[in-house]
């Protein structure tokens, strides 16, 4: 059995910050990652149009000047190929390959009392302890497909989005099916759609989408941009959602239509999400208000949708602008404006079966070559849910977690000692420009754990108390939320997951904005973590089985 001090579980963009922050401490730790290889999300979305929605330069790390000086992003909004290259250039330039451990699925990760230790058990068979177990899973990284039935019975290529193949697919002439308009569906239609045979949607309900309007980064651009990084990271910490852009504070009813519209018609021709989130903080709360820009977005839908029968069924109907993500396109109304592209709608011809030729809906049978499932995530909870995580008297998490989710801060579940969320559930990073909630999570959780080590604690379990107090201020702000109506991951939707069907609201992200995230848990953390119950339990560290020394510079 191998005992390390920190068992991180997951190897995408938190997982690699938070053994950046572990190596500099000298903590001796292991990165478990499922995957081939790091990356996660840029790791296996490897599918034609994956890219951020973030600005490039935002959704780097921040926290090394060095890597901000040397590194060109070469888009706006970079692409797949490209992010996963970053993320291989970050772990080379600090050395971070050596503690990731890959093709290493943890199956069980349980606490074991008596001895203050945490279990991990891994596809392979192996048994790991680690005192502190920090789980980096991803928020997005448990791919659902359809509860329809034959599946496996399509002799075409058929594949999730996510599981897209290494090796690039040739779609030329192909004909191919596309299940799912979310941010991800819209993505590869956009992208797909000049490049095969023919290209049929499979929508069961639009979503409110704008054009990305994305663009290279010259030289000199970049040149600008590393000039001004203190600034732009500076704009993101400030802003409610971790990006540059920052809600225009005048009051939605204070101004003329006229110059609302002005707004929005500059907003949907800039890059990203401004028209989202550089918008009137009552299009969120407002119902009229939201009505408003909603009835702007759908003209803007009309003016690009040659078809008006089509325009109008890309247009949502059962919740307003911004109420749910708002997936950032590329080509993507246009690409119905082609001969080659076909809109099924399945909420009028519901989808039967998918049989060995293609699939069949209410209405009649469609053959394809290849079949894309576009059909999103068991968001935020799944990954947690996957892994079978047992904290104190045996209580699995997912069991805690099946109602309702609560935990301290998005960072700590009480019952669940020795255990940390960076961006988990709940955290400042759901709902935010993830690097920037990320690296909030990764430092808070990095200096609590320094904390820790300098007191010579051993033992560290969030109160219920607290928990309690987290959770219904969470579940207090999406009170004020229109987005609470909403079908969509944000509140835990997902019909293809047995109990997450509509109407089943899960208070999953955290919506009070990153800078009052980050001003309660500095706050915490001044308070000397006084919500946390801090001791020393089980065997000492020292009495453990097979243990290396452990090495700590500076703790
Ligand atoms: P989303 O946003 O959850 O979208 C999934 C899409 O798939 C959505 O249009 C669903 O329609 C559709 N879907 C799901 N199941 C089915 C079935 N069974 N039949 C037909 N259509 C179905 O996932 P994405 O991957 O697009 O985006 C997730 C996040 O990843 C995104 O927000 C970014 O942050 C990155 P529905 O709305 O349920 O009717």
């Amino acid at each position: 059995m191998t005992h390390y001090e920190a068992i991180v579980i997951g190897a995408g963009v938190a997982g690699i910050y938070q053994i950046k922050r572990l190596a500099d401490l000298g903590i001796e730790a292991t990165v478990l990652e499922a995957g081939g290889d790091l990356g996660g999300t840029w790791y296996w979305n490897r599918y034609p149009g994956a890219r951020f929605d973030s600005e490039s330069y935002t959704y780097g790390y921040s926290f090394s000047r060095d890597l901000l000086d040397e590194w060109h992003w070469k888009e706006h909004f970079s692409g797949q190929p490209e992010n996963l290259r970053y993320l291989n250039h970050v772990a080379a330039k600090f050395g971070l390959r050596k503690y990731m451990q890959f093709n290493c699925r943890v199956d069980a990760a349980h606490y074991d009392e008596a001895q203050n230790l945490w279990r991990v058990r891994v596809g392979d068979g192996r048994e790991l302890t680690c005192r502190f177990l920090i789980l980096t899973l991803g928020l997005l990284s448990m791919p659902t497909l359809p509860r329809v039935e034959g599946i496996e019975s399509f002799k075409g290529r058929s594949f999730h989005t996510f599981h897209w193949p290494q090796e690039p697919v040739d779609m030329t002439g192909k004909r191919v099916a596309v299940i799912g308009t979310g941010a991800t569906g819209i993505q590869v239609i956009g992208e797909i759609a000049d490049k095969v045979g023919d290209l049929t949607v499979f929508q069961r309900r639009p979503n409110w989408s704008a054009p990305l309007n994305n663009a290279p980064i010259s030289e000199a651009e970049m040149a600008d941009i590393r000039r001004r990084y203190d600034e732009i990271f500076a704009a993101c910490a400030r802003s409610p959602g971790g990006f540059v852009h920052e809600p225009d504070r005048r009051g939605f009813y204070e101004v003329s239509r006229e110059e609302r519209l002005a707004l929005w018609d500059k907003l949907y021709d800039e890059p990203g999400f401004g028209i989202w989130l550089a918008n009137f903080r009552e299009i969120f709360m407002d119902e009229k208000a939201n009505a408003e820009i909603s009835e702007y977005i759908a003209d803007r839908i009309r003016r690009r949708v040659k078809d008006p029968k089509i325009a109008e069924k890309l247009i949502p109907r059962d919740h307003g602008f911004g109420v749910q993500r708002v997936p950032m396109e590329t080509r993507y109304f246009e690409a119905y404006n082609q001969p080659n592209v076909h809109l099924v709608d399945i909420s009028e011809t519901p989808l039967v079966r998918i049989t060995e030729t293609g699939l069949r809906t209410t209405e009649r049978d469609y053959e394809f070559d290849i079949i894309v499932y576009a059909t999103g995530f068991d968001a935020i909870t799944g990954a947690f849910d996957k892994i079978d995580i047992r904290g104190v008297g045996g209580e699995a998490l997912a069991d805690k977690w099946r109602t309702t989710i609560s935990t301290y801060l998005g960072m700590m579940v009480h019952g669940f000692p020795n255990m940390l969320m960076p961006a988990g559930p709940q955290s400042g990073s759901a709902s935010t420009n993830y690097p920037r909630g990320i690296e909030t999570g990764v430092n808070w959780c990095t200096d609590f754990l320094e904390h820790v080590w300098a007191k010579g604690y051993t033992r560290f379990e969030a109160t219920e108390a607290a928990e309690k107090r987290w959770t219904d201020h969470v579940t207090g702000m999406y009170a004020m939320m229109l987005m609470r109506k909403a079908k969509s991951w944000f509140t835990g939707y997902n019909s293809n997951v047995p109990g997450h069907e509509q109407g089943t609201i899960r208070y999953l992200v955290y919506n009070g904005g990153a800078p009052k995230y980050v001003g309660i848990i500095n706050a915490a953390a001044a308070n000397g973590y006084t919500d946390v119950v801090l001791g020393t339990g089980g065997a000492s560290s020292q009495a453990l089985p097979d243990r290396e020394p452990l090495a700590r510079s500076s703790s």
